[in-house]
């Protein structure tokens, strides 16, 4: 392709939202409320359609954090203190409460939007677990974004959203981030987007490692494999100070199609067993005694829930399969009326097949294609490959300034939700350390980020300039990859083998295949070591040089080029930050076979910082209040 006549498009906004998730609904939602009292441009970016974009694009069945405060269910501090358990003491109660004390009210919008919630008799919601509410999903993204969309609109000229526009660099002036660059992925438009602040919400990393799903399964995974690690690579690259780069998350999920499990465990309370029928949580209990207080937490946190069952696999007793039969027919057993008890196995069929059809419909696909009725057969489930993503189980992120009123000292720096850098904020899987925030609470976190840099704005009402000749740099080093395939495409007759470049596709297996094998992947049972890290590290330096040759024969690959630089800096990051943590704390997520324990001396933050001056790395420890 030739990048002469691409046009440059300069977009000026006050707000600039990167990212059309849920962090970024509600962050378009609030924002477009505080910036109509001062009369504030509102502008959105997304790389898809928000209508279904993000990890929410297929739908869910459950909202994972709902509290019920209104009705005395449950306090936050108990929210806060099951948190902190689940990630083995490392997270931030200040951030966590601030999405928990605010999340109820968000999903009350979602129902006057018009999401459909599961009612009892009594027209209260139907609990899943304690803090889960179950939903009518399929169309959950579709509520939410029309009603992010109809809050920008109602900014007239000052409320734009962008979509199917890829977001490939942050801009800076100084210490401060001013904009956005990215291309058009269907049209030869080159875009810079200037603002006053800028709000990342481009979702979490999928495919920095091998994934189960490989050759025809390829593309097949848990958390969308659109979420390419913009958001880290975006403040890792503006020089933002990240955390628990190294807390990555290992779901488990039943097997190939990756259906989730918290509907069968908590719902339908069904058990996992091994292939001789033992419930592992039960047998191996005494296994839990070694991972500190944590241990002992109820419910037991997810990474140990996992290392129980890795145990097994590893001793040879797999497959591991999840009883759904025996939870349908437990469920039903009671019923003394045989009308009612057929009623309720049908009924509970029906929930079965609607928690995938809502949520991950590959998986009723392949219950359907395996001949798997849920009522008559277990179905396998297993320890996917690693995610990044702090709204769920995991933690990486930016490390961004607390709630005025809660923050203790250090961790509060003027605008909540801003990351070290100046007008940069982040939300979602975007902010670390604030773990299990998930649809709702991602959402939640999206406005207080949103009204939050709006303040900002208020106090910071200059739009910095960006000179012409920035725009060109930024535009031939974001293009480069169309012109390299131009240049060298002739050499070879084959496009993927050529020695002058490499496609993203090959750049991604290699990036994957480092992961796996150094950085404690499924294949190697998640088991690494400083050996092996370094070693990865040294792979690492070779790919980020032969990055300079990626090649793109269209606009399609030529997104794919930079999804895969930016998860080679998620990559990278995380070699780096389980190198410096010196124990082993998520023994289920990752083991050092080096430092195989827990070490009271490493509860702490373990953070990061890439210099944009000096292109150096600088490992940082923080206390955990
Ligand atoms: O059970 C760029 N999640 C669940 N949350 C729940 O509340 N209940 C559930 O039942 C959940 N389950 C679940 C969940 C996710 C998935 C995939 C499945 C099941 C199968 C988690 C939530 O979905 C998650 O916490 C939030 O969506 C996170 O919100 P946010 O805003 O941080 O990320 P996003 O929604 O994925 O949006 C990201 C956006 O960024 C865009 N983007 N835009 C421009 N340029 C780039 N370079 C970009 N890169 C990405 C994306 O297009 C998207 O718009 S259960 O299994 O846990
Ligand atoms: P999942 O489907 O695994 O993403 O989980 C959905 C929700 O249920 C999350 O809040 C999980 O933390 C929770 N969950 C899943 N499995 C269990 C379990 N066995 N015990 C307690 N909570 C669980």
């Amino acid at each position: 392709m030739n990048t002469e006549n691409f046009e440059t498009v300069i977009v000026e906004s006050d707000l600039l939202i990167l990212g059309g998730g849920m962090a970024s609904c509600g962050a378009a939602y609030e924002a477009s409320h505080w910036a109509k009292k001062h009369n504030l441009k509102v502008t959105v970016v997304d790389k898809a359609a928000m209508e279904r974009s993000g990890a929410v694009a297929m739908g869910l069945s459950a909202i994972n954090l709902y509290l019920g405060l209104a009705k005395g269910k449950n306090t936050v501090e108990d929210y806060v203190s099951y948190v902190k358990n689940d990630l083995m003491g490392i997270a931030r109660a200040d951030l966590v409460a601030n999405i928990a004390r605010h999340v109820d009210s968000s999903v009350h919008l979602f129902e006057k939007w018009g999401l459909p919630i599961w009612k009892d008799e009594e027209g209260n919601y139907v609990n899943e677990g304690r803090w889960q509410i179950m939903i009518h999903g399929e169309s959950y993204k579709n509520i939410v974004s029309e009603a992010a969309k109809s809050a920008l609109k109602e900014l007239g000229e000052n409320g734009k959203y962008y979509e199917r526009i890829f977001i490939t660099e942050p801009i800076m002036e100084g210490e401060r981030c001013i904009g956005a660059a990215g291309f058009s992925v269907r049209e030869n438009k080159f875009y810079i987007f200037k603002a006053k602040a800028v709000l990342d919400v481009m979702g979490g990393a999928v495919h920095v490692f091998r994934p189960g799903s490989v050759g025809e399964g390829m593309g097949r995974s848990w958390y969308p494999p659109f979420n390419s690690g913009a958001s880290a690579y975006f403040t890792m690259k503006s020089g933002a100070e990240m955390t628990c780069q190294e807390v990555r998350f290992v779901p488990i999920r039943f097997k190939d199609s990756y259906g989730p499990v918290g509907a069968w465990f908590l719902l339908f309370k069904a058990k996992a067993v091994n292939a001789k029928g033992e419930d592992y949580m039960v047998t191996r209990a005494d296994e839990l005694q070694k991972w500190g207080p944590y241990g002992q937490a109820k419910p037991t946190p997810a990474n140990l829930r996992n290392y129980l069952m890795l145990k097994e696999v590893e001793e040879g007793n797999g497959p591991i399969y999840m009883k759904t039969d025996d939870a349908i027919r437990e469920l039903a057993a009671n019923i003394p009326d045989e009308k009612e008890a057929k009623r309720k196995l049908k009924e509970l069929e029906t929930e079965a097949w609607e928690d995938f059809l809502d949520m991950t419909i590959s998986q009723a696909l392949n219950w359907a294609s395996h001949n798997i009725m849920p009522e008559e057969t277990p179905s396998e489930i297993s320890a996917c490959e690693p995610y990044f993503i702090s709204s769920h189980s995991g933690a990486s992120g930016a490390w961004v300034s607390g709630p005025a009123d809660l923050a203790p000292e250090g961790y509060h720096w003027g605008y909540g939700n801003m990351t070290t850098v100046k007008g940069l904020f982040a939300a979602g899987d975007a902010s670390g350390a604030s773990s299990h925030k998930f649809s709702s609470g991602s959402f939640t976190e999206g406005r207080i980020s949103g009204k939050s840099a709006i303040a900002f704005i208020v106090d910071n009402p200059d739009l910095p300039e960006i000179s012409a000749e920035k725009i060109e740099e930024l535009k031939a080093n974001i293009l480069r990859p169309l012109q390299t395939f131009e240049q060298h495409k002739d050499y070879a007759n084959d496009v993927d083998v050529n020695p002058n470049f490499i496609k993203p596709k090959m750049f991604m297996f290699r990036l994957q295949k480092i992961m796996d094998e150094y950085a404690g992947g499924a294949a190697v049972g998640f088991k690494t070591s400083k050996a092996l890290l370094e070693k990865g590290l040294e792979y690492l330096k070779f790919m980020k040089e032969d990055s300079e040759k990626l090649a793109a024969s269209d606009l399609n690959e030529l997104m794919r080029c930079w999804e895969n630089v930016h998860r080679m800096w998620q990559a990278e990051s995380h070699i780096r930050t389980i190198l410096f943590r010196e124990e082993t704390r998520w023994p289920g997520y990752y083991f050092r076979t080096d430092f195989p324990a827990i070490n009271e001396d490493w509860e702490v933050f373990t953070n990061c910082k890439w210099d944009p001056e000096t292109g150096d790395w600088k490992m940082i420890k923080r206390e955990v209040h």
